[in-house]
This record gives C-alpha cells, sequence and structure tokens, in this order.
C-alpha cells in the first residue's frame, strides 16, 4: 500500500519540527518548547514510521538521538557510544518493556531478575576519562559519538575527583554521569539573576547544560554544579565486577560520586514500588528528577540483551508528569504582597502539569516580566517543580497572536491606589502606603497567624480578609481584642467554630521570642534569621536596643538585614502594636544575652571555609572558629579575612587567590587558634 501525500507530509513536517527543537535543545541550551511536547512530536512520528516502513528515512531524527556538538570546543570522539535511554511513559508502557526482557532472556513470568533502579536526573550527561586515577578529559555526550571536549569545566565541579582514591581501579577508567544544579542552588542562582535583572535559567537541566558549556572555566566554576556517577564506559587494566550495582559500589569506594538513593529490585513490582516511592519523595530530595531508570543488573544479560539503535535493550526511563507544560495566558494582573511588592500574575487556561491544574503563575517582578515579554494571549511554558510556585518559564514568540501589546506596571497600587515606586536598580517594584495599604496589611496578618508565626489554628485567609475589609482588623494587636460573639457573625462561622477560634487565640499568646520576631513580618527575617536573633539577643528588649553594629554580630546577620530590623524598630507604630501586643497577654520566655565573647582570639574576624579538611570536617571547623568569637560565612568578598581550605577546594580558592585573602590550611587555623 502506498503512503497517500498528505502523510508524508505530516511526517516531513514532523522531522522538521523536531529537527529545529533538537538543534535549540543540544546545540543552543535554549529549548522552545517543554519535554513533555517535544515528546509527543517525535512519539507522533515514531509511530507513523511504524505504521508506514517506506517513510523512515536514513535522516530521520528517530533514527538519532542527540546533536552535533557546538564547534567552539574539541571535539571527543567516545571510544565506546554513549548509548541513550528508552523511555516508558506508563505503567503499562512499564510492563510491556519488562515482558520484552524476560521473552529475549527466555525467562518464564515467575522468574527472579533484578534491576538496578535510580533516579533520573535532570541535567547533562558527561564522560570522565581516568588515567592512572587521575582526570585526564571531560566531554559532553553529543550525539553519543562524538561530544564535546569540556575538561577544564569539568575539573571546577567540586564533586568530579581531579583524582581517584583507594585501589584496584582499572588503568584507563571513564566514569558516565549526570551533571547537574541542585534544586537549592538553582533557586538562589535565578532568585540572584532575577534580582540583578538579569536573564534566568528556565530549569536546572538547561542550567547544568548551559553551564558546563561556558567558555570561560570561571564562569563554570561559579556555577553550584554536581555530579552523579551512573555507569561506565572504557574500562581496560584491572578488574571489574559482573553487576551493575556493584560496579557503582567500587566507583563510590573510588572516590566517585553516586546518587544515595539507588536500589536493586526485583522484576516490575519492585520497579513500580521504587517509582511511586521516589514519586512521593521527589519535593523532598535536593535534585531534580524527571523520572527513574531501571537497569538489568547482571551484565551477562546486558550483553545478551544488547542494544537496539543506540538504546540498550536492557534499561528504560520510566518518566515522571511533566513538570513543564505549554498553556495559553488570558490576563496578567498584579498582586501586592506582606512587604509592598507589586508583583505580576499570570491568569492562564487551566493546564495539568507538575501533578495538578494551574491556573496562576507568577511572573516574578516587573522587570523579569519585561524581559521574558510575556503578553496577554501568548502561549507559555508553564513550569511547576514541586513545592515552588508555579511561573511562567518562557514565552513561545512563534505562537504570538497579531495585536498583542507589551505590559506596563501599573502607576497606582491596584489595592489603595498610592504610588508604586521602583528604586534604582532594583527588579521589584512597591506600594508606597505600607500598613495604610489593605493589601501589605492582609498579608501581614495572614503571616502574624501563620503555621510558622503565631500559630493561630483555623485563623485562615479568607477569615483575615473578610476582618480586613470590614476594618475589624488593622493590626496583629486587633486579634486579641475580638470577640467571639463578632467572630459568629461571620460568613462560615458559627457559634462553635468562634469559640474554638477564640481557644486557639488564647493559647497563641503564650510563645517564643524566635516566633514572635519572626511573626513581626520584617523585610528579610526569615525563620531562621529571627531564631539566630532571638537566641542572641534574649528579650525583645535587647533586640529592640541593638545597634546594626550589634545586630550584625549575629549568625547570618549582614548589614542588609542589620538595617532592616533596624528600621523596623525605629517607626513608633510599629513599637506601638508590640506593646499592645504584650499588653493583651502575648508573652515568651526571655533570658541573658549570650556573652559578647569579644576576648576570644578570632574575634573580628571573617572566615570561608571550602574542600575537605585532613582531620576534620568544614562543620566542627565553624563551630571551632565560633568559639573562639570567629565569624564564618559562605562566601568570598572583600571583607573576608581568611579561607580555610582543604583539598578540592575549587572555585573559592581562585576567588580568594584574586581578591588576595589570606588562605590557610587546617592546621595553620588550628595554630592560629591556639596562639
Ligand atoms: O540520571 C540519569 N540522567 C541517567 C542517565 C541514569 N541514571 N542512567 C543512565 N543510564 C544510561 C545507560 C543505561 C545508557 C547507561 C542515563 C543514561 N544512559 C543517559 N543519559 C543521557 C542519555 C543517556
Amino acid at each position: 500500500m502506498s503512503v497517500s501525500i498528505a502523510t508524508r507530509k505530516k511526517a516531513e513536517s514532523l522531522r522538521d519540527q523536531i529537527r529545529h527543537h533538537n538543534h535549540r535543545y543540544h546545540v543552543l541550551d535554549d529549548p522552545e518548547i517543554p519535554d513533555a511536547e517535544y515528546d509527543r512530536l517525535l512519539r507522533e512520528l515514531v509511530a507513523l514510521e511504524a505504521e508506514h516502513a517506506e517513510l523512515v528515512s536514513a535522516d530521520s531524527p528517530t533514527q538519532r538521538v542527540g546533536d552535533t556538538p557546538l564547534s567552539a570546543f574539541g571535539t571527543v570522539q567516545h571510544e565506546l557510544p554513549m548509548l541513550s535511554l528508552g523511555n516508558a511513559f506508563s505503567e503499562d508502557e512499564l510492563r510491556d518493556f519488562h515482558r520484552r526482557v524476560l521473552d529475549r532472556l527466555e525467562l518464564d513470568d515467575q522468574a527472579e531478575l533484578i534491576y538496578a533502579a535510580e533516579p533520573k536526573l535532570d541535567g547533562a550527561a558527561v564522560s570522565l576519562m581516568y588515567e592512572n586515577g587521575v582526570l585526564a578529559r571531560g566531554a559532553t555526550r553529543g550525539d553519543g559519538t562524538k561530544g564535546e571536549d569540556i575538561t577544564h569545566n569539568v575539573r571546577t565541579i567540586e564533586a568530579v575527583p581531579l583524582r581517584l582514591i583507594g585501589k584496584g581501579y582499572p588503568a584507563r577508567l571513564e566514569v558516565r554521569g549526570e551533571v547537574f544544579m541542585p534544586k537549592a542552588g538553582f533557586e538562589a542562582y535565578n532568585a540572584k539573576a532575577r534580582a540583578a535583572g538579569e536573564k534566568t535559567f528556565v530549569n536546572p537541566r538547561n542550567a547544568a547544560a548551559g553551564s558546563l558549556r561556558q567558555l570561560d572555566p570561571k564562569l563554570t566554576a561559579e556555577r553550584p554544579l554536581d555530579m552523579y556517577a551512573y555507569s561506565i564506559g572504557v574500562a581496560a587494566g584491572g578488574h571489574l565486577p559482573t553487576r551493575h550495582s556493584e560496579i557503582i559500589d567500587r566507583l563510590r569506594d573510588w572516590g566517585i560520586k553516586v546518587c544515595p538513593e539507588r536500589c536493586v529490585v526485583n522484576g516490575v513490582e519492585g520497579c513500580l514500588a521504587f517509582y511511586r516511592s521516589m514519586g512521593e519523595r521527589r519535593n523532598e530530595l535536593s535534585y531534580e528528577m524527571d523520572g527513574v531508570v531501571y537497569k538489568v543488573d547482571s551484565l551477562q544479560m546486558q550483553a545478551e540483551l544488547g542494544f537496539v539503535s543506540r538504546a540498550p535493550r536492557w534499561a528504560i526511563a520510566h518518566k515522571f508528569p511533566a513538570q513543564e507544560e505549554l498553556t495559553v495566558v488570558e490576563d496578567v494582573e498584579f498582586q501586592v504582597g506582606r512587604t509592598g511588592a507589586v508583583t505580576p500574575v499570570a491568569r492562564l487556561k487551566p493546564v495539568f502539569v507538575g501533578g495538578v491544574t494551574v491556573s496562576n503563575a507568577t511572573l516574578h517582578n516587573i522587570e523579569e516580566l519585561h524581559r521574558k515579554d510575556v503578553r496577554i494571549g501568548d502561549t507559555v511554558i508553564v513550569r511547576r517543580a514541586g513545592d515552588v510556585i508555579p511561573e511562567v518559564a518562557s514565552v513561545i514568540l512563534d505562537r504570538r497572536p497579531k495585536g498583542t501589546r507589551r505590559i506596563q506596571l501599573p502607576k497606582n497600587c491596584p489595592v489603595c491606589n498610592s504610588h508604586v515606586v521602583r528604586e534604582e536598580g532594583e527588579a521589584v517594584a512597591r506600594c508606597t502606603a505600607g500598613v495604610f495599604c489593605a493589601a501589605q496589611r492582609t498579608e501581614a496578618l495572614k503571616h502574624f497567624v501563620s503555621r510558622r508565626a503565631l500559630d493561630i489554628e483555623g485563623f485562615g485567609a479568607k477569615l483575615v480578609e473578610q476582618l480586613v475589609a470590614t476594618d475589624r482588623l488593622k493590626t496583629p494587636a486587633d486579634i486579641f481584642q475580638l470577640s467571639s460573639g463578632e467572630l459568629a457573625e461571620l460568613d462560615r462561622m458559627g457559634k462553635k467554630s468562634a469559640d474554638n477560634l477564640m481557644r486557639s487565640i488564647q493559647a497563641s499568646k503564650s510563645t517564643t521570642l524566635a516566633r514572635f520576631l519572626f511573626a513581626l513580618g520584617i523585610r528579610e527575617v526569615g525563620e531562621a534569621t529571627a531564631a539566630s536573633i532571638a537566641a542572641h539577643f534574649g528579650s525583645l528588649d535587647n533586640v529592640v536596643a541593638a545597634t546594626e553594629q550589634d545586630l550584625q554580630s549575629v549568625r547570618d546577620v549582614g548589614p542588609v538585614v542589620a538595617t532592616r530590623v533596624k528600621s523596623f524598630f525605629a517607626e513608633a507604630h510599629n513599637l506601638e502594636v508590640i506593646a499592645r501586643l504584650r499588653e493583651y497577654g502575648v508573652v515568651w520566655p526571655e533570658s541573658d544575652p549570650i556573652e559578647a565573647t569579644e576576648d576570644g582570639v578570632l574575634f573580628g574576624k571573617t572566615f570561608v571555609i571550602t574542600g575537605t579538611l585532613p582531620t576534620m570536617t568544614r562543620d566542627a571547623a565553624k563551630d571551632l572558629i565560633q568559639s573562639a568569637a570567629g565569624k564564618v560565612t559562605s562566601s568570598i568578598s572583600a571583607k573576608t579575612d581568611y579561607l580555610v581550605a582543604g583539598e578540592k577546594a575549587g572555585s573559592k580558592l581562585s576567588k580568594a587567590e584574586k581578591l588576595k585573602v589570606a588562605i590557610l590550611d587546617e592546621a595553620a587555623l588550628l595554630d592560629l587558634i591556639s596562639r
């Protein structure tokens, strides 16, 4: 049967689109569409080709996975191809895979079949060649046959050992793994870029791939990258175990980082149990996963199974629901937060992403909105990763309808009509009315009653909104003057729930200083900072009386936080609210301030610790420095007095050298303290 012209055209169009997206993804590190959309295109083409074998051309993207490397780097020919991974998008597809494995191995349904199961990290695959235990070369996967030489860049990653430890490793050993940016590093990097008005990364995978392909290794060094090994390539001159899981254990013994969440499981049920357990833990783990991978554990069986078109028959990736999807922006509104920040929010055509239906997504701030140039009517990629608020990651310009307009920052607060200002060098615009703006008041009150603050059970957002709207709540102190009768008259409230609420209000009065400070909602004072300040000063009066200098001696408190705290307590109306709260019976245990240990030998000195110290952990070194009244911070600046550097010190060491910061090893630190 011959293929119709329409079908041919369809296949050709799919191929063109897929080639285009391959180029955006692999060469430019700048994908236009979410993976889920790409997968749909590819699957449509695969299905078409499966139906009409004569449509398969040698240059069809289905015949090749990956893309040609960028020419700026040297090319590396992989001695053994870096295979790709097939995907299963459902339990049924996984069962089909397992069935095929059993059939090929001529095993029956009941036979034991051990799989090595591991998270599928969302980063960039790399090859690391160790010669006599020394890192000789690093390369990207590229198209699986040829990659790019990124030796200088991988050398800056602290997780990549420059030399293997222990013994028994092959004279030539190629370690393969995934370089990724942990979630916290990704969020912190983007938050910083956003505040500085710079381009943010769309997702952690792009962040990793883009960072690895920086032409200047110093830039790579600044990115918080990590790596887990997932297999080996070349291994010559040495003996290796005969199971995948044991090889990974060996790599770990030789100092290579491997994923701690890996597991050996039996059969398809074992795989599914692992999938479910990882799915549940997806949000709590420090790295991004887009699924899990199962590999037949026995190398003997792997050899029997072989591979087809560059993907092993013995391994498969079982994908999680996508965290990025396409949808349309129906409107853009501006919301006013607790600190007055005016945040643009996109109202979306509802879309199922990251396991829930999303109809609102943050656009962060006006600067970012303008950089991404999101407009009403645009088709956008929404991303919802774990507990993070859904965001508009990017716009698909090709799909922009005619007649759209750039969105402008409102001149006046959408809630109280006061002026909105954007300070020099700040990405965020703010309503200038402070607590006189109902939106800021509402948000401040929601924060005050929230679980981690005063924790008033049953005092929900809707209740706060009603009470603010009717002017019964103006400040947190007003909460303690509410009467049961008054509450009982509110929407969705009866006598019983009003009484319950009164009881929780009463119970919340006895709290801790840390909670109370956090509840006040001072800008930049999060839970951890509030706890540090409370522990340091012991009583509220001490905190109120503290100078900026005093405040800066608290762990985690820098000049910005110190200024915010000081100016908060300089406002008469804030002190008045606090006085009323105390008058109505809000109490907490107070204690003496921690003695200012000015006599410690390291007083006034700031330290940064990096790398692996010979005898102590970094935490132990930190405790030691603090016990001698020294301060330990996490990043090097001109204000750093000493860098304590161990092995694999990485980027901080080079930065310290550049800034001429004194560098100590562990012995020199101990010397300094004992002097
Ligand atoms: O975590 C990963 N991204 C990961 C990727 C993993 N855990 N295991 C993998 N195993 C393989 C085979 C089975 C071919 C050794 C992989 C990949 N491949 C892979 N990464 C990119 C393309 C293929």
